[in-house]
């Protein structure tokens, strides 16, 4: 009796093992990767009865809705009327968190899912997460039963575009924030003004696009958004917890400006197109009034359009305005951002002019600009070019880019940290970090698509994850399993050879 039961037991254990070897466990990969994530082995099984379900309408239900049509288009499925008894996944806006506004933490049992959030943003991050744990187990779909806890290292995690060389439609600017905000980016810094074309209706000025934005980088009409156009993308980026930050470059990459209004030329000229890619031949009159009224009037204008706090006048590469005409000029223009409600956000060469605490200068190239700004009170946005200008091709095969700078494959645009480049202790002189795509030598959203990505994925966890949890063996594997979520949004990204693709 007693060898039969053993035997017995020995053949439901074998049984067993089998089972739970059939079902591999799913190995839970994020990228950016959480602060922390507890794994349990099981598994929340999706049908078409799971609700997803928020507390209180609003952003809440706002976000469950859009991760129940995501679900739906991936899966296939039908979800139904919920029940609420039923497998929820269950949206929760709580107090509370001290991690802030984008932290948030998920609970996955096999009952139900529990998203919780301070603020919507949480919700919404927990969603691009939820969204990168959903697996198909033989017929069905799941999600692995963990707890997940997190919340950003950076409050500013950016990236800019540069629609000047080359202009981009609003479509075109919108599928880049869908990609950007799923790897929980928050702030898209959109240059608007160069020297090969001026992007922004101003009522006040209109020749700034009757003539400055008919040019761009060789062939092409170039462009501009409408007032109302680019209202309509800082909607749309907000909808994705995306804030757009304007540029508009001063006083060197101005041709663009010099060429639709004679008065803002040195000599009363107006200037010829520019279809070249030289920079830092241009720059705006900064001795004459008019240049001042035409600065109020822009800066009046596009601060009007967009809530956020921020507005970027350039400042780079200004190599034709003397250098004491320079911090007159930017020493004017401080006062006009601030007056229309904004903090002035300039490239690294602003911080020889009159900048302060509350004004944020963005390091690209020398070091030393830092401790200049750290001198003043300013914080540093992070952008070294040998590691985030999304510009840089990745070796001497790219088919597009620019290598002033070297080349950037995917373990340089990795291996950094924003820490180290500002020579700083802990994050609090930091504002963010920022990777920049120039667009010289992009002409359309593939050209787009192969420079952002993958490297932005990279720079993404750079500014999401803790700084000791962060290494290249596992970024890569990571990335591997991310890739499916780049190609079903149809972005050419570039396989780097680095990595062993699937
Ligand atoms: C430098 S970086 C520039 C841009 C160019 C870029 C090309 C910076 C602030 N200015 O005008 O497009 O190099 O990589």
């Amino acid at each position: 009796m007693k060898k039969i039961a053993f035997s017995l037991l020995a053949v439901v254990a074998a049984v067993v093992v089998v089972l739970v070897a059939q079902k591999r466990p799913h190995e839970i990969s994020v990228l950016p990767l959480p602060v922390s994530v507890q794994a349990s082995g099981d598994e929340f099984k999706l049908s078409a009865s799971t609700g997803f379900l928020a507390e209180g309408a609003g952003e809440a239900g706002r976000i469950a809705a859009d991760l129940e049509a995501e679900f739906a288009a991936r899966t296939g499925l039908e979800f139904t009327e919920p029940q609420q008894e039923g497998k929820n996944i269950l949206f929760v806006l709580e107090d509370g968190d001290e991690n802030g506004s984008e932290a948030y933490h998920i609970s996955v049992t096999k009952d139900q899912v529990v998203v919780k959030a301070e603020a919507p943003a949480g919700l919404y991050y927990a969603g691009r997460t939820l969204g990168q744990l959903l697996f198909q187990q033989g017929h069905s779909w799941v999600l692995p039963t963990c707890e997940i806890a997190d919340a950003p290292r950076f409050a500013y995690r950016g990236v800019m575009l540069d629609v000047t060389r080359h202009f981009f439609t609003v479509e075109d600017v919108k599928r880049f924030i869908d990609r950007i905000a799923d790897l929980k980016l928050n702030t898209l810094h959109l240059h608007l003004t160069d020297d090969q074309g001026w992007r922004i209706e101003i009522k006040s000025w209109p020749e700034l696009t009757a003539v400055g934005a008919a040019c761009e980088v060789g062939e092409g009409d170039g462009g501009f958004y409408t007032q109302e156009e680019f209202k309509e993308i800082v909607r749309y980026a907000a909808e994705h917890y995306v804030t757009v930050i304007p540029e508009v470059d001063m006083p060197g990459h101005t041709n663009a400006a010099l060429v639709s209004y004679a008065e803002l030329n040195a000599d009363g000229k107006k200037k010829e197109p520019y279809r070249g890619i030289k920079v830092g031949f241009s720059t705006l009159d900064t001795r004459k009034e008019a240049t001042y009224r035409f600065v109020d009037d822009v800066v009046r204008e596009i601060s009007a359009l967009y809530p956020a706090e921020y507005f970027h006048v350039g400042g780079d590469e200004s190599r034709v305005t003397e250098e004491e005409d320079y911090i007159y000029f930017m020493n004017r223009v401080k006062p006009i951002v601030n007056k229309y409600g904004k903090k002035l956000i300039g490239w690294e060469e602003v911080a020889n002019a009159a900048v302060s605490s509350g004004d944020v200068i963005q390091i690209w190239k020398d070091r030393q600009n830092i401790d200049l700004a750290f001198s003043k009170g300013a914080k540093v946005l992070i952008s070294p070019a040998e590691h985030a200008y999304l510009d840089m091709q990745y070796d001497s095969t790219s088919r597009i880019g620019l290598h002033w700078k070297g080349y950037v494959e995917l373990d340089r645009a990795y291996n950094w940290d924003p820490a180290e480049v500002a020579n700083v202790e802990g994050d609090e002189q930091i504002f963010g970090v920022e990777s920049a795509l120039w667009t010289e030598t992009v002409e359309n959203f593939d050209d787009i698509s192969y420079l952002t990505f993958p490297r932005l994925a990279g720079h993404a966890e750079i500014g999401w994850s803790p700084r000791e949890s962060r290494d290249w063996d596992g970024y890569t594997k990571r990335l591997v399993r991310y890739a499916p979520r780049l190609e079903a949004a149809g972005v050419a990204f570039y396989r780097s050879p680095l990595i062993e693709w699937n």
